[in-house]
């Protein structure tokens, strides 16, 4: 990919030096999970690309960690009025890393921070757009949920499949989708974990348009550049209120659909959905 490219190396955040994005040169950074550019005519926007495209940019913590640090300094740098952020044409993200997840016990997800890095992208400052093609499935869906703005290639689908492994949504997918678009597709969706495609994604009202698969990034560039001609201070304001009115009584449910997620590690059943997955079978739940 063209322009600039930036990201934490692999495990950076384990490591004891972490290498500090903005202090240093991007040109060292080998392998990046997350890349940025900036685009536009005055270059005012940045363009975060998730960047693991074997494993459909499968959420990872080394991937969530670089794009807080990514975000965080897009957030710094006066140049940037808003982002966009994309994923690959067959996959905005699949969803957390289930390999990470399969063997984690309740008691160490409950009390440690276990996925503690996904909430940047609904605290940032500046306009996000989500430019989703391909599958926005379980933390993808959420991720893409948490932007303030989500364009959809005609190719994209968007589910929250996590019931099929034994567990449920634990970044807001149940609380946002249902703001989105109502109770009774959101428990149709969460509950059968069947996925909608992008035109019913536009007509209930999670996605504001449908582009050919080709042009999403570029239309939600567009409408980010409109966006950060705006007066800047005028538009967090702006964002602020908006989310305002959306979440205020999101924080509970947030809370408890966290908390209800960290307890299916606790179930023989998420052990089974998780391993089937891994292992490429259809899981045998035992309701346990
Ligand atoms: N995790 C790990 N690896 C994944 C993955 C995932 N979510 N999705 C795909 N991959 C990997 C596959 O394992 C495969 O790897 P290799 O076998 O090549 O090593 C590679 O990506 C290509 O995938 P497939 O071979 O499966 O590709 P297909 O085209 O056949 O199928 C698919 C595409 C998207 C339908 C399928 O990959 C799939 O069903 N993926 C899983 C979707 C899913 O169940 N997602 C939900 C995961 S649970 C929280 C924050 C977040 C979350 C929870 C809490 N807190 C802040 C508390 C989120 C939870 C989740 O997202």
């Amino acid at each position: 990919m063209a322009g600039i490219v930036v990201g934490l190396a692999r495990g950076a955040a384990r490591i004891r030096s972490p290498i500090m994005l903005g202090t240093r040169p991007m040109s060292t950074i080998k392998d990046p999970l997350v890349l940025f550019e900036n685009r536009g005519e005055k270059k005012d926007v940045g363009l975060i690309t998730l960047n693991r495209k074997k494993a459909l940019n499968a959420l990872c913590d080394d991937l969530m960690n670089e794009l807080t640090l990514t975000i965080e300094r897009a957030e710094a740098d006066d140049q940037i009025g808003a982002l966009v952020l994309t994923g690959s044409h067959k996959a905005f993200a699949a969803g957390a890393d289930i390999k990470e997840m399969q063997n984690k016990q309740m008691a160490e997800s409950f009390m440690h921070k276990f996925l503690s890095k996904w909430d940047k992208v609904s605290h940032c400052s500046k306009p996000i757009i989500a430019a989703v093609n391909g599958y926005a499935l379980g933390g993808g869906c959420e991720l893409a949920m948490m932007c303030d703005i989500i364009y959809a290639g005609d190719n994209a689908k968007f589910g929250q499949p996590e019931i099929n492994i034994g567990t449920i949504p634990g970044a807001g997918g149940t609380q946002r989708l249902t703001k989105a678009i109502g109770k009774s597709r959101a428990m149709e969706m969460c509950l059968t974990g069947t996925p909608i495609d992008a035109h019913q994604a536009a007509a209930w009202g999670l996605v504001s348009k449908v582009v050919p698969a080709e042009t999403t990034v570029d239309e939600a560039v567009k409408l980010a550049e409109k966006i950060s001609s705006q007066s800047r201070l005028i538009v967090a304001m702006c964002k602020e209120s908006v989310l305002c009115s959306f979440e205020t009584p999101l924080t509970q449910g947030l809370r408890t659909e966290k908390r209800l997620f960290q307890i299916t590690f606790g179930t023989k059943d998420q052990k089974e959905g998780m391993t089937a997955f891994v292992e490429k079978r259809a899981p045998k739940f035992s309701n346990s």
